[in-house]
């Protein structure tokens, strides 16, 4: 199908040079009553189940009691979520990774003239390794500064890799391995070493040997995921985490065409909409609960105010569901709030970046203005 964003020749570019609450879910507060509630049922019911998680039960549990309720987008990523989120950034109008895939592309070589040989990648929501292989494919060239030098002279760095270390942040446990084990074999020199972590949590990086730099690398519009309070306080903490002259390649999504966006996040082959119910399927699985997906309506809505699409699963009737020995009532027609994928204008972006304490260093973009990726000092 032509979308007009496949127009330009690929990989045409623009360049110019220029706390813990959680994504749009509150896990703050709430937090401490909530927890000591759920223990007593869910203690019970994890006997027999080996699938039960704790954790899983109470953050739905504190979205889904809420007034307005919500249910965290890091929820989707179980295995099935995993796929089916994999599937959707095959789908022709999700031209976001497809976009961001292309510009990385061409901008890779750039990126890695920036750092010098055994640096370390460290990058938030890893679920595959696909676009950080453009980045740790690169080796390191000799460079203008060290012209002259022995190791320019006899080309001692030129096979070096520009990244030594990789570490790949995620909720996904099971892709995470798999991403080892893949990385094991097509980057045997490359030391590889996963967190599994909430990364809107403290996250603490795993020793590792000496380096000569790091650089963050936030990918596919996830920060669009978080609150705009809670995305700055993300990447502040990613700066300090990282510490000074670190470096920081954020990509973010920044179409704000309305028709556009309901076709990427509402897809006329319902993968996304099985996506957004794949989430009541790990309830009942993990957390003991009650849903009949097929009863829930899959909506995905443009939030013109907020700049925003937000998916939700709407209740097509009234009923009470149980969750971990708990009743959640639903009226007929209620939303649960399951995502936000906010969508940033240049202008908004560089306040945010700039209120968390990075230097916005380089940015691109895609010909069509749909997709960024920003480098930051
Ligand atoms: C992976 C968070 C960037 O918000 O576009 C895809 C997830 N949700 N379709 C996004 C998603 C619906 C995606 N992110």
């Amino acid at each position: 199908m032509p979308y007009d964003d496949e127009d330009g020749p690929n990989g045409s570019v623009v360049l110019s040079d220029s706390r813990t609450a959680g994504s749009h879910a509150p896990m703050g507060s709430a937090t401490g009553g909530i927890v000591a509630e759920v223990r007593g049922p869910l203690g019970n019911a994890l006997k027999g189940q080996v699938q039960l998680r704790h954790d899983v039960a109470e953050t739905a549990l504190r979205g889904l009691l809420a007034p307005r309720k919500t249910l965290p987008p890091s929820l989707f990523y179980d295995e099935e979520g995993c796929r089916l989120f994999y599937e959707i950034t095959k789908l022709p109008e999700y031209y976001l990774t497809r976009t961001e895939f292309r510009l990385l592309e061409t901008i890779a070589p750039a990126v890695a003239e920036l750092l010098p040989a055994g640096a370390t990648l460290v990058e938030y929501g890893a679920s595959d390794e696909t676009k950080a292989e453009m980045l740790l494919a690169r080796k390191a060239s000799a460079r203008a500064p060290m012209r002259g030098s022995f190791d320019a002279l006899f080309g001692n760095t030129r096979d070096e890799a520009v990244f030594q270390t990789y570490i790949p942040i995620d909720v996904a446990e099971p892709a995470l391995r798999a991403m080892r084990e893949r990385l094991a074999v097509h980057r045997p020199e490359l030391s590889v070493v996963p967190v599994t972590a909430d990364f809107m949590r403290p996250v603490e990086l795993p020793k590792r040997e000496s380096e000569t730099a790091i650089m963050g690398f936030f990918p596919g519009s996830t920060i669009g995921n978080l609150e705009p309070g809670p995305a700055v306080d993300f990447l502040g903490r990613v700066r300090s985490t990282l510490g000074n002259g670190a470096k920081f390649l954020l990509g973010f999504d920044t179409c704000r065409d309305p028709a556009r966006l309901i076709r990427a996040y509402d897809d006329p082959q319902g993968v996304t909409a099985q996506f957004n119910r794949n989430l009541l399927v790990r309830l009942n699985r993990e957390a003991d609960a009650t849903f009949d997906p097929e009863t829930f309506a899959h909506r995905a809505i443009w939030n013109a105010t907020e700049s925003r699409v937000e998916m939700h699963l709407v209740s097509r009737v009234g009923r009470t569901v149980m969750v971990a020995g708990r009743g959640v009532q639903f009226a007929r027609d209620e939303s649960i709030h399951t995502e936000n994928s906010y969508k940033y204008t240049p202008e908004r972006m560089r306040t945010m970046i700039t209120a968390a304490g990075w230097t916005v260093s380089k940015t691109w973009s895609d010909s069509n203005g749909l997709f960024a990726l920003w480098l930051l000092d």
